[in-house]
């Protein structure tokens, strides 16, 4: 971290209450953290759209390990972008279902690429990327 700098900031007070009330129901300390985060979070959204950037996040896939040929594609389609794929974890949730957490770091658009693949694959009921980021620079 960087030297601290103070800066006042002006805003109207209707959206300084709904901040307000924000930052009570999340459970922050006070404004300054909550402001801290909401500037990393549109800087790490702008990680996401930057091509020469590093990034890294989670695929999260629930899908019916029943379902024809699909676990074989979905290994298929991890084992295509290995070099984007750092670890996985595979819970098994029942009889039919699947967990599967991807954690992923790389190039935005070979990570959304594998994710899309994945998510869209017949028989994943759901999929989630979370976009964060390597934590450099925030
Ligand atoms: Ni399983």
């Amino acid at each position: 971290m960087g030297q601290i700098t103070r800066f006042g900031i002006s805003m109207d007070s209707q959206l300084l209450k709904r901040f307000d009330s924000f930052i009570y129901h999340h459970g922050y300390a006070n404004r300054s953290e909550a402001i801290r985060d909401l500037v990393r979070d549109r800087l790490v959204k702008g990680e996401w759209t930057d091509e020469k950037v590093e990034t890294v996040g989670t695929i999260t896939i629930i899908y019916d390990h029943h379902q024809r040929e699909l676990a074989e594609k979905l290994a298929e389609q991890q084992h295509r972008a290995q070099e984007s794929v750092i670890s996985v974890m595979h819970v098994h949730l029942d009889h039919h279902n699947c967990l599967e957490v991807l954690a992923v770091r790389g190039k935005a658009k070979h990570i959304k690429t594998l994710s899309d693949n994945l998510i869209s694959a017949k028989g994943v009921k759901h999929g989630k990327l979370v976009m964060t980021s390597t934590g450099k620079g925030l």
